[in-house]
């Protein structure tokens, strides 16, 4: 077993020490079991393996909870052998995908900033276990949680029964980085008090009873996290349009010569957004935001970030590595938070923060999909991005034009799933332009939309189709063909047949 007393500060609480076996054996079919774990950052591993391989023995299924997506340890070890009944709030995993889409799992895609006040209230019912990660345990059997912090901390004031794993890969250094504050529920609530991306207003610690605390796991292995693509040539275009417009902003006055907070979504694109800023001359930068990854320490480096909130630390394997080996430096400048006070609409609005996030498609009117890939396949769920588009200062989306290699055009007349709406997009970022939606009315925005964002191969269409709904509709305030709307894609691709 993997050695952990040291890291067990309370010593009553040792002979609490059981393999990941034991621990397993706890578990009953339909429980609701609440992790801890954002993206592939401090999301129990040993437990849900051993359970996993009991599961393969005997079959049951539990419902999974977390902050947001985990590492294969987790959701993909219990999907694979079928172990997961209800999902919730949000997940990148091939095999939960294929599973939502089958019909095997009933996925709750929650705006991530509520999915603690749901829990909390009792809607989702009640949690039987919460299975979290942490690089130590207090004198006071309080929590310190390593990589993320998620929903972890309301899963685990609501939880009766908490399983802690001991991961001891994760260095002790990340104790001091956390400020954990879980809101009063109505109508007690009161305001939170973050005025500045840096301000500290909780415990460095998850507050935990002793005697909840019902195992204790040791585990050494490490977070799993995700290699970074290379930044491609579109996305560096994206990145340029991004930097231009906000230096205009500035010029105009309506924003400091450091801009305001920043948000930035994962993936490829905000990847090289965020590479576009440590090229740039920007300075005194900050980030107020959801996810930190390898781009932010790059701020960091070179000088131009003051200071970055998020809920979780989410580098590639090489980030990762280079933030354990300076962690002392890389301290000074990062807070990790509960994921319902890094998304708190509240918070996002006072602080004027500018979101970026991907879509998946934007239609002529600016309504974005992120979700749902031909209005029903779900892709990962809408996660945080409706947290910072809806309450954000400036709200910007980017997608490629198109997507399958052309064969589809991200920018279409009606999006057949919409996440985020006409009302909460300012900006849409293509690599083929910007379009400024601020100030327009819909037959302004679907213009702005077509000429700048569209790709040639589809820009004709989409302005046929927009032309004809105009008269079809007799100029109404937002054409549309509705019977056609929707059948663009089917329409084009035999547009495209035809002519072969
Ligand atoms: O399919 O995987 O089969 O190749 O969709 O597309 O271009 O790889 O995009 O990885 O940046 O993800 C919106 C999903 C973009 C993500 C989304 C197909 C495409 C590919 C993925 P393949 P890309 P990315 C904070 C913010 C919601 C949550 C969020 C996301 C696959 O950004 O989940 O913003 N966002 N959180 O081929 C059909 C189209 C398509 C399409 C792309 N128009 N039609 N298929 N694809 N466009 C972070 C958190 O909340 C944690």
């Amino acid at each position: 077993m993997v050695d952990i007393t040291d890291r067990v500060r309370n010593k009553s609480l040792h002979d609490k020490i059981v393999s990941a076996q034991e621990a397993a054996a706890f578990f009953k079919p339909d429980m609701n079991v609440a992790c801890s774990g954002f993206t592939a950052s401090c999301y129990p591993k040993a437990v849900p393996m051993a359970l996993a391989e009991r599961m393969k023995k005997e079959p049951f299924t539990i419902n999974l909870w977390t902050g947001a997506s985990t590492g294969p340890e987790l959701d993909n070890a219990l999907a694979a052998v079928k172990g997961i009944k209800g999902r919730l709030p949000y997940q990148t995993d091939t095999i939960i995908r294929q599973q939502i889409n089958d019909g095997t799992i009933d996925y709750l895609d929650l705006h991530l900033s509520e999915s603690a006040q749901l829990s909390r209230c009792g809607y989702l019912g009640k949690i039987d276990v919460a299975l979290v990660e942490a690089v130590a345990i207090t004198e006071e059997g309080n929590i310190i949680p390593s990589t993320s912090l998620g929903n972890t901390a309301s899963y685990v004031q609501s939880a009766d029964v908490v399983i802690v794993e001991i991961n001891n890969t994760q260095p002790l250094e990340l104790e001091g980085m956390h400020d954990v504050y879980i809101p009063l529920d109505p109508p007690n609530r009161v305001e939170i008090p973050i005025r500045k991306a840096d301000d500290r207003i909780g415990t460095p610690f998850i507050p935990c009873r002793p005697d909840k605390i019902k195992y204790i796991v040791g585990c050494d292995i490490p977070d799993h996290t995700r290699a970074l693509s290379p930044i491609d040539e579109n996305s560096k275009k994206m990145s340029a349009y991004t930097l231009e417009f906000l230096k205009k902003e500035v010029e105009l006055g309506r924003m400091p010569k450091n801009l305001l907070p920043l948000q930035s979504g994962v993936g490829n694109v905000a990847n090289a957004v965020i590479a576009g800023f440590v090229d740039s001359d920007l300075e005194d930068l900050t980030v107020y935001t959801e996810v930190i990854q390898d781009g932010m320490l790059d701020l960091i480096d070179s000088g131009k970030l003051k200071f970055a909130s998020g809920t979780a630390f989410s580098p590639s394997p090489e980030g990762l590595a280079r933030f354990y080996k300076d962690i002392n430096k890389y301290k000074k400048y990062i807070l990790i938070r509960p994921e319902e006070i890094s998304n708190s609409p509240e918070v996002v609005h006072r602080l004027g923060v500018v979101a970026m996030n991907t879509a998946l498609e934007v239609d002529i009117y600016g309504n974005v999909n992120s979700t749902h890939v031909t209005g029903t396949k779900m892709m990962n769920g809408i996660g945080g991005s409706g947290d910072f588009a809806r309450n954000a200062y400036l709200t910007i989306f980017y997608t490629p034009s198109v997507a399958k290699n052309g064969d589809i055009s991200s920018v279409v007349p009606m999006c057949s799933h919409i996440d985020h709406t006409e009302h909460d997009v300012d900006i849409i970022i293509t690599e083929q332009g910007l379009a400024d939606l601020r100030g327009k009315a819909p037959r302004e925005r679907a213009l702005e939309i077509i000429n700048k964002c569209a790709h040639p191969d589809y820009k004709p269409l989409l302005l046929d189709y927009y032309n004809r709904a105009l008269e079809a509709t007799k100029h109404a305030h937002t054409p549309h063909i509705l019977e056609e709307a929707l059948s663009f894609h089917e329409r084009f691709l035999k547009t495209k047949s035809m002519k072969k």
